[in-house]
């Protein structure tokens, strides 16, 4: 009888796996875990949402906490939602993070303390040095204060640099001087001692703008001021991944004694007549702008494969100097190029696909790490 029996509970035990494997989110819990790969390398983070710091989903948070060690709010402690008046302050979705962190054994890197993008609108308001400077040491003391042994790392300074590696002409450098970034490290290191600090930007790996990303870190150290990494976010175009520069990047700025993060990464699909991530640079959509609205053709899904896998060999190779790489968004539905240049395109730029599953790059990432 047993023997009889035993054929058929293991073809129900064959199919129910089969079914597991075909049901979306739990199939997520089989495949390997990006934190649990590269445990011995470094950090592997994402960029979450207000859905996600809010738990909306439990599996979703599930994912997130089994494939992801670090995290960095994409919005929520940005200026203008944590410091919507002049008085006052709203850590409520900061807050949120920080407890999400702490259930799922997550590292918090906030995002970002001084930045000339997604500031508060009464700014504009504002004519007068003394008040942007009352601005400026106000929002670094309390925001830093409030975060300090809550978040592990800032990015103080974000997106300070043009591409010619001269300083952006911000609300800070002109009524500031460009002394501003030293000066947010100094304020962040008083209110928050324990927390590493970083300067974040795009395309700092291209030379000019490394070089004035290195100058800007020797002026800080220069003070007697602490800086203990440079970010360079990493959103790139497929098949065009300056890697040669970046290996350089790596080597230049561990060299001046930092840690270097790749804070921002995913790779586009989608055509944009422009290199970078400035928020404040759109395209006019036309006919051809959403060539991919229901799949990605196989040739760019293995070449975007083929890129990912070199960047982690290439990271891999300098795990020495890399201490944590983090994708800006969980999947492709949460991605802001689906938005950006131009609004309602489908775009494909990270590992996991809209219903977070797995992507031919995300088993050649895995892959490099045996
Ligand atoms: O992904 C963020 C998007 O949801 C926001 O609308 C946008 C607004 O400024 O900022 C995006 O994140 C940016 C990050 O904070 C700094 N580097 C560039 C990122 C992509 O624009």
């Amino acid at each position: 009888m047993l023997q009889k029996k035993q054929p058929i509970a293991l073809y129900a035990a064959l199919l129910l796996l089969n079914a597991v494997a075909q049901s979306g989110p739990l199939f997520a819990q089989t495949i390997p875990s990006l934190r649990e790969t590269f445990k011995n390398d470094f950090g592997i983070g994402t960029a979450l949402n207000n859905a996600q710091i809010d738990e909306r989903d439990p599996q979703m948070t599930a994912f997130i906490a089994r494939q992801f060690n670090m995290a960095t709010p994409e919005n929520v402690m940005k200026s203008a939602l944590l410091h919507p008046q002049w008085d006052t302050y709203d850590f409520t979705m900061g807050d949120k993070l920080i407890e999400f962190g702490k259930k799922h054994d997550i590292k918090i890197n906030g995002h970002t303390l001084i930045w000339h993008s997604q500031l508060p609108g009464f700014i504009r308001g504002i004519h007068s040095k003394d008040s942007i400077q009352t601005f400026f040491t106000n929002h670094i003391k309390t925001v830093a204060g409030h975060y300090k042994g809550k978040v592990y790392s800032w990015d103080v300074v974000n997106e300070a640099l043009n591409e010619d590696g001269t300083m952006r002409k911000s609300v800070f450098l002109q009524y500031l001087g460009d002394n501003f970034v030293t000066e947010a490290f100094r304020l962040a290191q008083e209110a928050s001692p324990g927390t590493e600090l970083y300067y974040n930007d795009y395309n700092n790996e291209q030379p000019k703008k490394r070089a004035g990303c290195i100058e800007l870190v020797k002026k800080i150290k220069a003070a007697g001021v602490r800086i203990d990494g440079v970010g360079i976010q990493g959103h790139w175009h497929v098949g065009k991944i300056p890697l040669k520069d970046i290996e350089e990047s790596i080597l230049q700025y561990s060299a001046l004694g930092l840690k270097v993060m790749f804070t921002e990464l995913d790779i586009e699909v989608l055509s944009r007549n422009f290199q970078g991530a400035d928020v404040g640079q759109r395209m006019t959509a036309n006919a051809q702008s959403n060539p991919y609205p229901t799949a990605l053709p196989d040739s760019v899904q293995q070449q975007l494969a083929a890129d990912y896998e070199a960047l982690f060999k290439l990271f891999l190779k300098h795990k020495d100097k890399v201490t944590r790489v983090t994708f800006w968004g969980v999947n492709d539905a949460n991605s802001w190029l689906n938005n950006w240049p131009i609004r309602g395109r489908t775009s494909y730029p990270l590992l996991f696909d809209r219903n977070s599953q797995p992507k031919p790059a995300f088993y050649k990432v895995i892959a490099t790490a045996k």
